[in-house]
């Protein structure tokens, strides 16, 4: 790994701490009686404090067994053991391609050769994910091997070299409450909890201790890859408060779901909570609790295909003074996600967060929706068997363009789903655990904190980020982006990216 050693009086190194003084530039906006608006540059000065020694991590999934969870052991094993196949296209290797922290670049700055670029993961002190230690939980008993190979996403010759390193993988035991998935579902549920809401929930914070200390690992993270669940309801006196949902575990209310409950388990551990689903694990209840107990949580979704092209797409467009007006994106695809997502309420939770991406976007831009009647947008998925993981989705974007014209761009898009979320699932603990080391303050306060509970950090690996009250959510893919890469840049001291070149520019 090349180490980066910045020189500037305002970066120290110390053997536990990077600590920077970082100069974080805003504008505060007004708008004057006379219609001028004043725009005031504003400068705060942060320290930031980030500790140097890497922990040894574990992670523990929910839905283990199915293909994320399958799909990200295996890729993760295949790295480690640094693992070679043969296909009918040639010889290939393991890779972490799709990971912005172990596959993606970052520009540093300019050498005597021009722009020079290193691995995102070589900025701060990250988790190499070849030394992450996996577990989890699933209602299906089956073995992770077993699971790699019903999810029929990796090759064979590479099924075959990987299956002596997780044939003794067993998930645990977990919570199945039938009325929060499709009832599809009920035909692979025979791993499962007995007992009272407030005994499963004891049952999962015992996992996550003994996983801790038969593992020797210093932290874990919780993310959960498993069905996607319908919403819950909001119920005042049942779920809305921290003090309220607790009581209601204790008393056994049926509108608590698995996956609030693996929340809160993780929560009192102390444990970072990740959601790479769409429904609303995240009731008011849980969002207090992680709040009073400064636990981070992150979510909703993981944005890995259709998604990801949208906020991509849709900024281009927006911010090219293109109005998109019509937005449909159809998509089928046939592995047990697509099973699941064929009953109503479960693709309802789905088309809720695929449907609300584009939002910052439209809103960014009054000249172009001065009537502010956002863009039509459809969202249709069908389960198709046959296709398994490999999911094809269909897009058609039509915009107005100068005069009355109009644009339209129809996009197709095949590939393995799981192949897509893994190397997220790697780049949200990964970008997690190294928040769990950031801390920062600014020149008013006495004290360092850490980040606020809800990670928005992550919300460039998720289609409806999860954001603390009164903060603005931002889908655009590249915002998100350089969100990331400058809060790292900022804990070495560096300023934000600002493409202007300047030193080119001269005479
Ligand atoms: P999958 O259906 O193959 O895996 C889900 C696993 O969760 C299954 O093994 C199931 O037995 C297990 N499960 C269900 N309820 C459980 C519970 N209460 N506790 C423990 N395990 C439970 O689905 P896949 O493809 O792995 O996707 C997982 C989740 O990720 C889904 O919610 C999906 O919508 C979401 N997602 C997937 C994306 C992708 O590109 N693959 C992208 C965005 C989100
Ligand atoms: C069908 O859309 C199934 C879903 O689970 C998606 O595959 C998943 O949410 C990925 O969606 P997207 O829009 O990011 O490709």
């Amino acid at each position: 790994m090349a180490t980066v050693k910045v020189n500037s009086p305002n970066v120290t190194y110390t053997e536990e701490y990077i600590e920077s003084k970082y100069d974080y530039q805003t504008s505060e906006v007004r708008n004057g009686p006379d219609g001028t608006i004043n725009v005031t540059p504003v400068t705060t000065q942060y320290t930031f404090r980030t500790e140097r020694k890497v922990p040894k991590l574990g992670v523990m999934l929910v839905g283990w067994g199915g293909n994320n969870g399958c799909t990200v052991t295996a890729a993760i094993l295949a790295n480690k053991h640094k693992m070679s196949w043969h296909t009918k296209e040639g010889l290939k290797h393991a890779n972490y391609f799709g990971s912005i922290t172990q596959a993606s670049t970052v520009g540093l700055g300019t050498g005597p050769e021009g722009e020079v670029y290193i691995p995102m993961k070589d900025l701060l002190p990250m988790v190499d994910p070849n030394d992450v230690v996996i577990d989890g939980w699933d209602i299906s008993s089956m073995n992770i091997a077993d699971s790699m190979e019903r999810a029929k996403v990796l090759d064979y010759n590479l099924q075959v070299q990987l299956r002596p390193h997780m044939k003794h993988m067993r998930p645990r035991p977990s919570i199945y409450i039938p009325d929060f998935i499709a009832a599809n579902q009920e035909e692979r549920a025979d791993n499962v909890l007995a007992g009272s809401k407030k005994e499963q929930l004891d049952r999962i914070r015992k996992d996550i201790r003994e996983f801790k200390e038969e593992s020797g690992v210093d932290k874990v993270i919780i993310l959960w890859t498993a069905n996607t669940e319908r919403y819950s309801d909001i119920i005042p006196g049942i779920n809305d408060t921290a003090d309220n949902l607790l009581r209601s575990i204790r008393e056994g209310e049926k509108e608590i779901s698995p996956s609030t409950l693996f929340a809160v388990a993780s929560i009192l551990e102390g444990v970072t909570y990740i959601n790479g689903s769409p429904q609303n694990t995240f009731v008011p209840g849980a969002l207090e609790l992680a709040n009073k107990k400064k636990v981070f949580i992150a979510g909703d979704d993981f944005k890995s295909g259709q998604t990801k092209l949208k906020s991509v797409l849709v900024d281009f467009l927006v911010s090219a003074g293109i109005k998109p007006v019509s937005i449909v994106s159809y998509n089928h695809l046939g592995n047990n996600d697509g099973k699941n997502l064929s009953a109503p309420q479960t693709f309802r939770s789905k088309e809720i967060s695929k449907s609300n991406v584009v939002d910052d976007m439209v809103d960014s831009n009054d000249i172009l929706y001065h009537d502010k009647k956002k863009p039509d947008h459809c969202v249709v998925i069908k389960y198709v068997p046959h296709v398994g993981d490999s999911k094809r989705a269909m897009d058609e974007y039509t915009s107005e363009i100068m005069m009355g014209g109009s644009n339209t761009l129809v996009i197709h898009n095949t590939c393995e789903d799981s192949l897509l979320a893994s190397p997220l699932i790697i780049d949200l603990v990964i970008i997690a655990e190294i928040c769990e080391r950031i801390q920062f303050k600014t020149e008013n306060d006495n004290s360092f904190q850490s980040f606020n509970s809800v990670l928005t950090i992550l919300s460039y690996l998720c289609k409806a980020p999860l954001v603390p009250a009164g903060t603005p959510v931002v889908n655009a893919l590249f915002k998100q982006r350089c969100c990331i890469e400058n809060i790292f840049r900022a804990c070495i001291g560096l300023a934000p990216l600002n493409n202007m070149m300047l030193e080119y520019k001269h005479q």
